[in-house]
């Protein structure tokens, strides 16, 4: 079994978005078509409570700037996909109801979550492990937003976790913020992700 999993194509993460990434919105006609290519179709939902600890509003810090927590380092990012609103609903033309399941992260308030699997502690697990086992699913192809962010911390579970993983870079979108993507590139090829599509 081969799922797509779709990460975070949020209002948020789209032009005109809280955390607009470049061409965020160029993806989901793609993302659209290549769903029927998969056994299952999986997505992700960035979702934050107001306040949460990944906000340069709750630290009184600028947005970009990092900060130590308990867990590492962590980006301080400016406001977005707060739960409920609608820049945390999926971009509207993207076909949500041919996915099967929809993971949402980044709910605890003291930690972020990047991946679709673990928390930013790597510890605490959202569950779609478990989920992915139990409906026999080996291989993953994983696309959205952010390549350097999202995608590329769920890939690299994703591997940990033993799937067989594919990133579709040309139907991925980065922030591409202080050399973040090089990084996210040579970690997901270190890691034995395979690379699909131009960046
Ligand atoms: C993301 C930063 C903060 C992402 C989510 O989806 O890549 N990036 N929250
Ligand atoms: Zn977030």
């Amino acid at each position: 079994m081969h799922s797509l999993l779709v990460i975070d194509v949020q209002n948020d993460f789209c032009p005109g978005g809280a955390l607009a990434v470049a061409g965020g919105d160029t993806i989901v006609a793609g993302i659209n078509d290549a769903m029927a290519d998969f056994d299952a179709v999986m997505l992700t939902q960035d979702w934050h409570p107001a306040g949460h600890s990944s906000f340069a509003t709750s630290h009184d810090a600028d947005p970009m700037s990092v900060i130590d927590m308990p867990y590492g380092p962590q980006v301080l990012w400016p406001d977005h996909c707060i739960q409920g609103s609608t820049g945390a609903e999926f971009h509207a033309d993207m076909h949500v109801d041919r996915a099967d399941m929809i993971v949402r992260k980044g709910f605890n308030p003291v930690i972020d979550s990047y991946s679709a699997f673990f928390e930013n502690d790597h510890e605490t697990p959202t569950g779609l492990e478990g989920y992915l086992r139990t409906r026999g699913i080996e291989r993953l192809t994983l696309v959205g937003l952010a390549t350097d962010f999202c995608v590329h911390y769920s890939a690299l579970d994703a591997t940990k976790c033993g799937f067989d993983v594919t990133v579709d870079l040309s139907l991925c979108r980065a922030i591409d913020f202080d050399g973040s993507l090089d990084v996210a590139i040579a970690a997901m090829t270190d890691a034995g992700v395979t690379l699909k599509g131009a960046v």
